[in-house]
Order: structure tokens, then sequence, then C-alpha cells
């Protein structure tokens, strides 16, 4: 079995990665002319984000053909350079799989538009009210009703996303069978990782309207989602134990995720789950500004790590992807504290019971970009909010602050390669603007500088494959009730890890709980840290501390 708890992901979000061929746009040919920076770094998997054909309303999560390159982003033989490229270099490929809907451009939409009976059971219709209302209350997540009325057909169709996502009706076997062939085809291309695309959405219960929310409660962790990925693992990915999967969990539960994700339980290898970035959300209320709350974010982070550890069951741990706000200018410092901060930041991820996961440009720290004018903003789900935000009243300027913190653009930002002109992303015009501040964050400058923000998250890694603690040690908290020290072990029979942390620019003082005597330290983010009990911690300082038995 391929050993997925020493691995760690890269996700290349590839159309803001490196553009080879000089369109603003990047591309397939751009990843394996860059593969050799991420065989540096040490990943072991590139996710790349969907890349088939699409009119792009979502960023190609709206996918009109599972089994095509887009051409606006290469073509098949371009695929299969990289993936024999990335071979050579000891890398796979984790394809993206958006099973939950199609767009509405697919061919399979487009036959049950025109009524052709085979297919208009791929999809979900239900009648509105008989005064045009829709057929119950439940909101897209970005924004609006949920439901698009069809006047030809005089019936309406659920989108729990954009109305050109139309989701797909997985209680039909047929739409299951066709997602098998999907994997199939690309299981044949070799592709040996598969992200699901909010697959805990699938299996929709009852279609009632929500007196109490956003209509979430009666299809997420729906009541066949568990069957249908066992099917889905059986029939497809599942027969290949060298294959990982990873399912992307939208407001889900910890009971639930034990079954995703179970070593025994033949649904997923591993997932992702959100409530550690909702730390700075009302609720879940994502556009309002509030400091985050590091005692909550404690509470969730280990208590997934304890919970998931005691049902043996495999997290995905990260702090960034192309739908979150850059983690340094999240919970980390911009300014003079940047690079410790980055790297205490990469530190608490990588040192977790889980799989790491690397978002594209968060290995040099970058940051949010700042856009003042709604124009910069290509994000379907930004731009719908910032207009609901005016029609509740608000004023302009207050929308831009919660975009500039929120929006999922922040992420989006073309990959800072070097200080020239166009960043090393393109010779042409990017289709999101580069963060200006590329002349001093860049790969260029970091590569090759040992104390750089890229060569600790080499270490990182490095790490995971040298020290078996880090890949499957147990964790325990602690000190939970710190108020600015994030701290825990990692134990096997043989070693044991002791990771300490200061989350806030403000100095600490810290007595560690664990006996150090025989520790030394493995990793820090200033040169003169030291494995002792008594600690006076430095702004963001961030230490690994390791002893063998
Ligand atoms: O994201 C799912 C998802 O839940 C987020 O889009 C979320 O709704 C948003 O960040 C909340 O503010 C996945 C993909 O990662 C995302 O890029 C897609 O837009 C979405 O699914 C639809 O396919």
């Amino acid at each position: 079995m391929y050993d997925f708890h020493k691995s760690v992901v890269y996700q290349c979000y590839f159309k803001s990665f490196y553009d080879s061929n000089g369109d603003g746009v990047g591309d397939l040919r751009g990843v394996t002319a860059k593969l050799d920076y991420l065989q540096k770094l040490g990943v072991d998997y590139i996710w790349l984000n969907p890349f088939f054909p699409s009119p792009q309303r979502d960023n190609g999560y709206d996918v009109a053909d599972y089994c095509a390159v887009d051409p606006r982003f290469g073509t098949m033989a371009d695929f299969e350079e990289l993936s024999r490229e990335a071979e050579k270099r000891g890398i796979r490929l984790m394809l993206d799989m958006v099973f939950n809907h199609t767009s509405t451009e697919h061919e399979w939409f487009q036959k049950a538009l025109a009524g052709d009976p085979d297919y208009e059971d791929y999809y979900i219709w239900r009648e509105g009210g008989p005064d045009g209302t829709p057929p119950n209350n439940w909101e897209s997540k970005f924004g609006g009703n949920a439901w698009q009325y069809v006047p030809e057909k005089g019936n309406w169709y659920l989108h729990l996303f954009d109305p050109t996502q139309a989701d797909l009706n997985w209680e039909n076997p047929r739409v299951r069978k066709e997602l098998q062939n999907v994997i199939r085809f690309w299981m044949g291309k070799g592709v040996k990782g598969f992200r699901f695309d909010v697959v805990n959405l699938i299996s929709k219960g009852s279609y009632e309207s929500d007196d109490q929310g956003d209509g979430r409660r009666f299809y997420t962790d729906g009541p066949r989602v568990h069957e249908f990925l066992h099917e889905l693992n059986e029939a497809t990915f599942g027969t290949d134990a060298e294959i990982i999967t990873v399912g992307e969990m939208s407001s889900t539960s910890m009971e639930n995720c034990y079954k995703y994700a179970g070593a025994d339980t033949g649904e997923l290898s591993m997932v992702f789950s959100f409530h550690h970035l909702k730390v700075d959300f009302v609720g879940n209320e994502k556009w309002v500004l509030v400091p985050f709350d590091f005692q909550k974010l404690k509470n969730i982070l280990f208590s997934w790590q304890t919970g998931m550890s005691d049902h043996n069951a495999w997290n995905a741990v990260f702090w960034c992807n192309h739908d979150q706000p850059r983690v340094v200018s999240r919970f980390g410092d911009e300014g003079e504290y940047w690079k410790p901060s980055a790297k205490m930041l990469g530190t608490v991820i990588h040192c977790l019971r889980g799989t790491p996961y690397v978002y594209q440009g968060e290995e040099i720290g970058m940051t949010n970009p700042g856009f003042t004018s709604l124009d910069q903003y290509r994000d379907v789900e930004s731009i719908n909010h910032f207009h609901i935000l005016r029609d509740r009243g608000l004023h302009e300027d207050s929308a831009y602050d919660i975009l500039r913190v929120h929006s999922r653009d922040n992420s989006r930002t073309p990959m800072q390669w070097d200080a020239s002109e166009g960043g090393g992303f393109s010779e042409a015009e990017p289709w999101i603007s580069m963060n200006p501040n590329h002349k001093t964050i860049n790969a260029a400058s970091q590569v090759d500088d040992p104390d750089s923000i890229f060569a600790h998250y080499r270490k990182l890694i490095a790490l995971r494959k040298q020290y078996d603690v880090i890949a499957n040690g147990d964790f325990a908290p602690l000190d939970m009730a710190h108020p600015s020290v994030l701290a825990y072990t990692r134990r096997t029979d043989r070693e044991d890890l002791v990771v300490i942390n200061n989350f806030y620019r403000k100095e600490a003082d810290w007595t560690c709980p664990v006996d150090l005597d025989g520790f030394t330290c493995l990793l820090s983010n200033y040169a003169d840290s030291r494995a002792e009990t008594k600690l006076h911690l430095r702004p963001y300082e961030s230490l690994v501390l390791y002893r063998a038995n």
C-alpha cells in the first residue's frame, strides 16, 4: 500500500502557477516547466485543480466534459507529458473530481434540457410553488436561492453553487455508473490520486424548506453518502492500493469523517474539513470582520486530531487552498515578523498527525493582495457577496474591507516566481493581478537561501520522511488553555516529539509540562532556540524538539 502518512501534497492552482504560452493564463505545460522546483521542495503529489473543458464560471469547478483537457490549458498529450515528467521525479498527480454537479454546458445537462428521457433524471428537478416561488428556501453557497427555473420545462433544477453548476442526481444509478467511468478513464492514464470536490453533499435527504438555516442540514453528510462512496471505491480506485483519495467535506461532522476516512471503512484515504478555518467567521457567516478566535482554533484542530486518531481515521492537514485567504495574512504577520510567522504556521501543520497539503505560494510566504476595486476580483462568490453586502446597506468601503480579508481571490493571484515586471508568471497581462509585493516575496530569492520560508518547508517535508513519529506518532495536546501558545506532543514506542509555537508577536514565558531531558531541537525559526523546559518564547517562535528512546 502507498504510504500516504509520509507523503506531502502540493496543490497547484495551475491557472495561476506558470503560463507557458504567453496568454496570461497558467497551463499544464507550465506545471511541467516547474517540476524541478517542486522536486526540490520534496513533495510527493501534485493536486491539479480541474483542467477539464469548462465555461470557467467557477474557475473549472463547472465541468463540461470530465474526460478531456480544456484547450485553454493544453492537450491530452500535455497532460501525459506532465504525468511522465512528474513520475521521473518521484511525483504523482492527484486530479480534482467535481462530482456533485456539472456545468449546465455539459452534454448531460443539455440533453436533459432538450427533454431526452434518458438524461432528465441525471439532475434534480422539482416543481415550484403555485405563486412562482422556488421549491424550497435553500440557499446557494454563492448567494441567492439554490433553485433555477427553466421556463421551457416549467420546472426548477437544484444548484448548490452557481446557477451554471447543476447538482447531479446520485439517486440515479446511471449517474453513478457514468462517474465510475470517469475515474476508470483517468486510472487508465496512470493517475494515482483523486480529490473529490464537496463530496459529502452528493446525497440529498428530504427537500424541505429549512426554518432554521440555509438548508445545509438536509443535504450535508446525507442519508446515502457512505453507501455511494463505498460503491465508488469498490468499483474504481479501491482496486488499486497505490491510489490515494481525499474528500472535501463541507460543514461536515467528525462522526461522519470517521467513516469517510477510516482505515478500514472502504471509503476514502482522508478528508479535508474546514471547522478550524471558520474561527474568523460569526457562526457560518464568513462575510464579516472579526478577529480570529485562537482558543477555538486550538480546540477544533486538536479535537479533530484526537477524535480521528481514536477512530483510526486520517486527516488531510492544511491552512491554505484556492478557497481560503493566505494564512500568513490571516493568522500570522505580514510585516516585521512575516518570515518567522510563516515558518511557525508551516510547522504547526506539518508536525500534526495527517497528510499535509501545501498550497502554491504558501512555501514562499505569499500574502493577500489587498485588492481595492471590484474589477480586480474574478471570483463569482466574491463578486456576488459584494453586491449582497451592498444590498444589505453596507457602505462600499466596508464591503471592500471584508472582501480584502475573506475573498477566495486572495489565494488565486499568480505565483510569484521572481522580482521581474510580470513576477515570472507570464509575459502577458495575467488573468488576475499579481500581488505587487512580488518584488520582495518571490521564489527566486528563496530557493537557495538556507534561512528562507522555502527552506523551512523543505525541511518540514524531509523530516516527515525521516522520522516515523511525525508520520505515525500518537498526538496529545499540551497546555490547552494557554492564551498564545499552541503546543502538542507526538509519540511512538521509540520516539518523542514536542512541538511548541508562540502564535503571537507578543513574547511569552512558558514552562513545558514535558520533561525535556535528552531532547534536541530538530527545527526552529530562530537560530539559537534550545530544548529547555523554561522557555522565553520570542515573537512567533516555533520549536520542534525530539528524542529517540
Ligand atoms: O468548494 C466548496 C466550498 O464549500 C467553497 O466554495 C465554499 O462554499 C466557500 O469557500 C465558502 O465561502 C469547492 C471548491 O473548492 C470551490 O473552488 C468550488 O467553487 C466549489 O467546491 C464548487 O465546486
